[in-house]
């Protein structure tokens, strides 16, 4: 184990003031810090690619070292800028990768975690990243030594963090949690009541896809609809959905968490030029990463109805009062064209949400048309 707050001793050391990343939940504690912090600046990227760029801008601009934090899933979102861009032998741009590792072997982990897991460290090796594992303080002076090397010859360095081996003394309680808006429950409880036996929903990575699967384990929201749970490719939800759509003629939804929606916003632009009348896009905005820490999307800043609008979506509605939700539901469910419902939803306080587990039943039950 770890402390917190020597790691970012060494980080000191070696002058590493800016950050950038998406959160991992094994990173949670690292995360905390930061924030905590504020004589560092960290900025929080739509995606692991673009918080590998702005490390990148950054050395151009300082020629200090940048400090990317990410979850191995997202090791594949960066690999476009640190091969093309800052590798070695291209721009030679230094880079120090602190890289959550999950599903590491002889770990427990999700399924959707095992596969890239096992080729972690491979995909560094493939890359020429050299790397330390961080287990214990002693590996902090490997780290050391790699963040020098870095910075001395111009190289992308890395270090894999494995599940609760970082601790941080401090508890940050999570801020979004001061107003309450929507409940998950009680969504997805008029939602399941209101909408036709035959629809496609497809849920995103996160607290999304769990909230739903729990109302499936009751008898009487069984057989509304048929779920495609995405517990990785975060990010690509809206693209499942649009592929399903484009040959389903049943109404399609597709239900995203902010952090999701905003990796991969482009896609977006799909969902407008295709003009389904059945593609029914809903975000839980939370304005927050909720599932691995509370980290902000600020996306309460962004302003939803102008932006769907600017994508070619034919309609924006919004649920922020519990009182409207099976009203504006309705009028949702009925509505024709790409339709876009912003839902104003809570923090989770479910500790025992499932998690989807066998996967290839879901994708069977998700093609034969039943749950
Ligand atoms: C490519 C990738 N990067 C990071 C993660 C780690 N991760 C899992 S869920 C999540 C937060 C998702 O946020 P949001 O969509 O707002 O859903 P919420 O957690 O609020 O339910 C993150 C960052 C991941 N699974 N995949």
């Amino acid at each position: 184990m770890i402390a917190v707050e020597k790691l970012f001793k060494t980080l000191n050391k070696n002058n590493i003031k800016f950050f950038s990343g998406v959160p991992d939940s094994i990173l949670k504690n690292f995360s905390f810090y930061l924030e905590k912090n504020k004589q560092y600046s960290n900025f929080i990227a739509a995606n692991e690619g673009s918080a590998v760029s702005i490390g990148i801008g950054h050395y151009l601009e300082t020629g200090n070292l940048p400090c990317i934090y990410l979850q191995n899933s997202g090791l594949s979102n960066s690999i476009n800028p640190l091969a093309s861009i800052a590798h070695n032998d291209v721009y030679a741009i230094p880079l120090l990768l602190i890289i959550g590792w999950r599903g590491a072997p002889g770990k427990k982990d999700e399924p959707q975690h095992i596969v890239k897991g096992k080729i972690t460290t491979k995909i560094l090796k493939l890359l020429k990243i050299e790397y330390c594992i961080l287990n214990n303080d002693k590996d902090l002076k490997r780290l050391d030594e790699l963040a020098k090397k870095a910075l001395k010859r111009r190289k992308i360095v890395a270090c894999l963090v494995k599940q609760d081996v970082l601790k941080y003394s401090k508890k940050l309680k999570n801020k979004n949690i001061i107003i309450k808006h929507i409940n998950k429950n009680d969504f997805f409880n008029s939602f399941l009541s209101l909408i036709s036996k035959n629809s496609n929903i497809i849920t995103s990575t996160g607290y999304t896809s769990r909230s739903l699967l729990k109302f499936r384990g009751q008898k009487k929201y069984q057989g509304k609809g048929k779920d495609f749970y995405m517990v990785g490719g975060m990010g690509h939800t809206s693209m499942v959905s649009l592929g399903v759509a484009l040959k389903s003629k049943k109404k399609t939804y597709c239900i995203d968490g902010d952090g999701s929606l905003l990796m991969h916003m482009g896609s977006m632009h799909n969902v407008g030029l295709s003009s389904l009348n059945n593609f029914k896009h809903i975000l839980f905005n939370n304005n927050c990463h909720d599932s691995v820490g509370g980290q902000k999307t600020n996306t309460n800043l962004l302003d939803f109805k102008s932006i769907v609008s600017g994508f070619g979506y034919k309609n924006y509605l919004k649920i922020d009062n519990k009182n409207n939700i099976e009203r504006i539901l309705k009028k949702f469910i009925k509505i024709k064209g790409p339709s876009f419902l912003e839902v104003i939803v809570d923090i989770n306080r479910d500790k025992n949400l499932p998690r989807p587990k066998n996967l290839i039943s879901i994708k069977r039950k998700f093609i034969n048309g039943n749950i």
